[in-house]
């Protein structure tokens, strides 16, 4: 069928929608995409080698349109709905987050597109959070939240029926594509009217924030918008004087020259106010939920370089606790600064020591000539290129910490790990990709075709 739209096209309609919907929802998140923009701007200008770079990569043109969301799902048949809902978009679960770490009661996993030229597209991810109401202590609450939740929809009828039509034909025609994309947005939307009391509501935030805000809601709403910048330091500094109040660290790697995974920083949520159910219309009161991040992405690890990396945060989190109104915070980025001088700050070194994942290409002009004897040689003359592979995912930690600014604290804590994978891809109905499978392929699939199209396929 030549009339279906492609997924990457159905994907953009979406996240530009929920962009224009957050921002109607949330006015501070406008104010945000402002600063950032101001922000790349003055990189982009100040640092024009890296403006090649990020062209000659692919990379520019998309950095207006990269954003992440998350939401938080209360049941399997939902995450499973919404697993059906991404694919339509070209989004995919990559990866298993063990937030249990933090004592979070969830685990996620991030939709996103997974072929480089989805991604370059479009990167749109949402991470997806399912509550676990095994982790909860007081098993009749628990039972409770579970009934409540067992009584919602979260996907509209007839999103449920344009999602069967997609796997039907193997995707949408425009009309159809478009009426999904509304039928979509109602899944994210945000709800003012509580399904609960404001009894049961206190009663299910007092076991945890974060089972008030999945179970007394008509759906998942989206809690936050995020969009890319090319310097997250700037941008937390410029949050107070534009009126937006930041979280107390930056999560992540410290500032590097070679940017490395993810950095993250994060306005903290907002109050809103809520019409709980009961006689009488209910009565009033506020939750907070949603709010605004912002990410810098830099080169992808391999398992080696993650490694490090862990055992470095590691170190630092042992040596400095940041407090649950932000103390100790400038003593914590010292901290994190001295234990990442162990790692090397050059994507060079970064290659040589197959510490961070590369993209090869073949550099303008190059010509194949005389076999070389290796691939050093070849980078060195200029004819191959290595661009590094830019980090798409998430980082458990890091998630932990932007999770606890918005419930209310900044304090870092550590937890026994409660993992369990299994019981996320039976809920899922599908096995999560491997994150760094992506990244290994795309490194050996570019290396082979570049040595092939500059006659070296003997390397
Ligand atoms: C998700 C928090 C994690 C990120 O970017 O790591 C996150 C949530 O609060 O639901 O968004
Ligand atoms: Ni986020």
């Amino acid at each position: 069928m030549s009339n279906l739209v492609h997924s990457d096209t159905i994907r953009t309609l979406f996240s530009s929608a929920m962009s224009d919907m957050y921002r109607k929802e949330v006015p501070q998140y406008g104010t945000l995409i402002d600063l950032v923009r101001d922000v790349n701007e003055a990189v982009l200008a100040a640092d024009p080698a890296l403006k090649t770079r990020l062209e000659a990569a692919d990379e520019l043109e998309r950095l207006d349109v990269e954003r992440h969301g998350a939401i938080r799902l209360g049941t399997a048949e939902e995450l499973f709905n919404i697993r059906r809902m991404f694919a339509v978009m070209g989004m995919f679960p990559v990866g298993y987050y063990d937030l249990s770490v933090a004592g979070l009661p969830v685990h996620s996993t991030a939709f996103r597109p997974v072929d480089e030229a989805a991604l370059a597209r479009n990167p749109f991810r949402v991470f997806t959070s399912l509550i676990r109401l095994e982790l909860l202590e007081d098993r009749g609450l628990a039972e409770e939240a579970a009934g409540i939740l067992a009584k919602r929809k979260i996907v509209t009828d007839r999103a449920l029926e344009l999602i069967a039509t997609a796997e039907k034909n193997g995707g949408l025609t425009e009309e159809q594509a478009r009426e999904f994309v509304a039928e979509a947005l109602e899944t994210f939307r945000w709800h003012s009217e509580a399904t609960v009391s404001a009894n049961t509501y206190k009663r299910l935030h007092d076991a945890h924030r974060l089972i008030a805000d999945v179970v007394s809601f008509r759906g998942p709403h989206i809690n936050h918008l995020t969009p890319r910048t090319l310097d997250i330091d700037a941008v937390q500094k410029g949050m107070p004087e534009r009126g937006i109040a930041p979280k107390a660290i930056v999560e992540g790697p410290p500032r590097r020259k070679a940017d490395i995974l993810l950095r993250q920083t994060s306005f903290k949520a907002l109050e809103e106010e809520v019409n709980f159910a009961g006689e009488n219309g209910g009565n009033q009161g506020t939750h907070t939920a949603r709010f605004g991040e912002i990410e810098q992405r830099g080169i992808a690890l391999t398992p080696k370089g993650r490694a490090l990396y862990d055992e470095l945060l590691g170190k630092t989190r042992r040596a400095v606790a940041v407090g649950r109104k932000g103390e100790d915070a400038s003593s914590y980025e010292a901290e994190l600064e001295k234990q990442f001088e162990a790692f090397p700050d050059e994507f060079e070194t970064l290659r040589r020591e197959k510490l961070a994942y590369f993209r090869y290409r073949v550099a303008p002009g190059a010509r194949s000539d005389k076999q070389v004897s290796s691939l050093e040689d070849l980078l060195g003359s200029g004819a191959l290129i290595a661009d590094p592979q830019v980090y798409e995912d998430f980082l458990p930690v890091s998630a932990a910490g932007i999770f606890q600014s918005n419930l209310g604290s900044d304090a870092q804590s550590n937890y026994l790990e409660k993992a369990n994978q299994a019981a996320f891809e039976e809920a899922l109905g599908a096995q999560v990709i491997y994150e760094l499978d992506l990244y290994s392929k795309t490194e050996a699939d570019s290396l082979k075709a570049a040595l092939m199209s500059l006659g070296q396929t003997h390397l």
